[in-house]
């Protein structure tokens, strides 16, 4: 398998988790890229040039983090990330911490091509949402010692908000999800793969 991937990116982080958890990192070329610079490998493989894109043993090209993670789950079951008898709750995670990167990385990317970036009106609304999506989320998060597909992936949401935009600094107002993102972020699958 190869991953294309950034030393950042929240959601290719979610899919090397994932990868790593299910003990298949070593089974995984990973290809660094910068998606913003439309590398040739990149655009061929996902003409979006985004990260992650997953190439499969068979030569198939998955992109979008929360179905590459879906198709992991499905194709190597062990350990089950994704427990039946919990699909609402794991699904609603899931969900809350796609919504915190998708925030997150609209903000920092419209940064990173526009001066004007913080006066439009969708990014400000964005901003807003942010600290109230953190309350809900803290209530959220599930046992850091056994965490599934969800808290995996609210880590590596957090942990991209905390690189980019820690002026937020949520953590006083939210000290029991702090100390949850310590104790899962020992994790060696979330340790591993810090971003800096
Ligand atoms: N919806 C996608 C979002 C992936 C995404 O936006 N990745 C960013 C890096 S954090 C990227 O590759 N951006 C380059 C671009 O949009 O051109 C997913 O869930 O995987």
């Amino acid at each position: 398998m190869q991953l294309f991937m950034s030393a950042t990116s929240p959601y290719a982080r979610l899919v090397a988790c994932v990868l790593r958890e299910k003990g298949l990192w070593d089974r995984v070329e990973p290809v660094l890229v910068n998606p913003w610079e439309s590398p040739a490998g990149l655009t061929a493989a996902n003409p979006f040039s985004r990260v992650p894109t997953l190439v499969t043993d068979t030569g198939a090209v998955l992109s979008e983090a929360a179905l590459i993670s879906l198709y992991l789950e499905h194709t190597y079951p062990e350990p089950v990330l994704l427990p039946v008898e919990r699909a609402q709750t794991v699904y609603r995670k899931l969900g809350l911490a796609q919504g915190l990167m998708d925030a997150t990385v609209a903000i920092i990317s419209n940064r990173k091509f526009r001066d004007d970036a913080d006066s439009d009106p969708i990014l400000r609304r964005r901003r807003r949402q942010i600290p109230a999506a953190i309350e809900v989320i803290a209530q959220a998060v599930g046992d850091p010692e056994h965490p599934d597909l969800g808290d995996l992936a609210i880590a590596s949401a957090i942990g991209y908000l905390d690189l980019r935009m820690s002026e937020i600094g949520w953590q006083q107002r939210e000290a029991g999800l702090a100390q949850w993102c310590e104790q899962i972020g020992e994790r060696p699958s979330l340790a591993q793969t810090r971003p800096a």
